[in-house]
């Protein structure tokens, strides 16, 4: 173990959390890279799993293994009770009133583009308006255009400001009658904006739209509650929450579950099969067709259960109090930074160009200090076309992150300035 590992290893609480803890369940994270510790700063990407999440899913499979709601045996109950209990909990986690309210999917993709089709296809029809905005992630964009070509209705965007707020001024001459639907992020993740959800929820709902929320980086980092918020639909991914890869879904309100047509059909979601027809169970169970990711889901309802017990105030705490950090010190090393510059308004995922070193250039050159950062567009094209770049370099920080990692970040900035001068 180097010194820098031991530093990190006692680096203590930071926004309530003890890292120095978190830490030791992340195997991976006392990985080298060469000669260097991981620095690991892509968490908006995905994050990493700790031991619980990794037993979780081996342990389901190891011992409860079965496909849910199908086998009248007793792996078949356990594999049902693990995969409704982690329904529930996910629930919980949203402050979502029953569990009935929580559709599984494979993730935030899945469950956006269940939206536009479910709810799009059976609601839109020409002259409705779909109102997103430019800092959309490309999977809250795309399956709006899919179903903007199908319906006839018109897709307008919410745009930025130069500090890359959302520039609400418009909102007036955007968001009327004709609209029928508002899907927006809930944090973005090429610029670390915070959406104002409950204000954009009572605006769609004063002129008679629903609203739906891509909570992809905001229900990783920020305490939800879908009650409070009053949004109608919200689509969250297992994955970027210490969760495994296909683990995820969709709250929606019953009412408006109910009036969505499913996007897959097959095995499981039917009530009655005819020759000319089918009728379908009630949701979520209608949207959850074929074999689901069962192990990944209970995998899911152990990073909640970690989550919890740091508590997401806490876990929002140390996200702003890093970040606060990293901008202090990127902007000091003459960094220029995407998004809001107040930690206090944004979240962790930090989208920077450094001197004239293109960001796949500097991602290269940090990897082999062992900095782990991602550099492209991020899948959020509109909002790199809003600022006049094809791509940034983006580090994200999640709750096993710590200051020494910000100045390690910061110190292969140097060591790529070096090189490229
Ligand atoms: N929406 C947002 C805001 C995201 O950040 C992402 C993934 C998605 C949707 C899609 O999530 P998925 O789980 O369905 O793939 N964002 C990123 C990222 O920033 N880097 O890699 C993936």
């Amino acid at each position: 173990m180097n010194e820098r590992t031991v530093s990190v290893k006692t680096a203590g609480a930071v926004g309530g959390l003890d890292v120095g803890a978190i830490r030791r369940d992340f195997p991976i994270l006392s990985r080298t890279v060469g000669e260097h510790p991981l620095v690991f700063l892509d968490s908006a990407a995905t994050s990493q799993k700790p031991n619980q999440v990794i037993d979780a899913e081996a342990e389901f499979t190891r011992h409860h293994n079965a496909n849910a709601h199908r086998g009248i045996h007793m792996l078949g109950e356990e594999a049902t009770q693990a995969y409704e209990g982690a329904r529930a909990t996910v629930a919980r986690f949203l402050g979502a009133p029953e569990p009935e309210t929580i559709v599984f999917t494979r993730g935030v993709t899945e469950s956006m583009n269940l939206v536009a089709q479910g709810w799009g296809r059976t609601h839109l029809r020409e002259g409705d308006e779909i109102l997103i905005t430019e800092m959309e992630h490309h999977s809250n964009i795309v399956p709006w255009q899919m179903t903007a070509a199908v319906t006839g209705a018109t897709l307008r965007y919410i745009p930025l400001t130069d500090d890359g707020l959302l520039d609400l001024s418009q909102l007036g001459s955007l968001l009327t009658e004709r609209t029928k639907i508002v899907s927006v992020t809930g944090m973005s993740n090429a610029l670390g904006t915070i959406t104002p959800l409950r204000q954009l929820a009572d605006s769609a709902h004063a002129v008679g739209a629903i609203i739906a929320v891509d909570a992809a980086q905001l229900a990783p980092h920020s305490p939800i509650d879908v009650q409070a918020l009053d949004v109608d639909l919200l689509g969250f991914t297992g994955h970027k929450m210490l969760g495994p890869t296909a683990s995820g879904g969709l709250y929606g309100k019953s009412d408006v579950l109910e009036s969505m047509e499913p996007m897959l059909g097959g095995g499981e979601m039917i009530h009655e099969v005819f020759h000319d027809h089918s009728t379908y169970k009630s949701a979520p169970f209608k949207f959850e067709a074929g074999t689901m990711p069962i192990a990944q889901q209970v995998g899911l309802a152990a990073a909640i259960d970690y989550l919890d017990g740091l508590g997401m105030a806490n876990v929002r705490a140390h996200e702003e109090e890093i970040t606060r950090y990293a901008l202090d010190r990127l902007l000091d090393a003459g960094a220029t930074v995407y998004g809001p510059k107040d930690a206090s308004i944004r979240g962790g995922a930090v989208s920077f160009w450094f001197k004239d070193v293109h960001p796949h250039d500097l991602a290269t050159i940090l990897n082999e200090q062992g900095v782990a950062i991602r550099a492209g567009h991020h899948c959020a094209q509109l909002a790199m076309r809003r600022y006049g770049v094809p791509a940034t370099a983006r580090a994200s920080f999640y709750v096993y992150n710590t200051k020494d990692e910000v100045d390690a970040l910061v110190g292969a900035l140097d060591h790529a300035q070096a090189i490229f001068s």
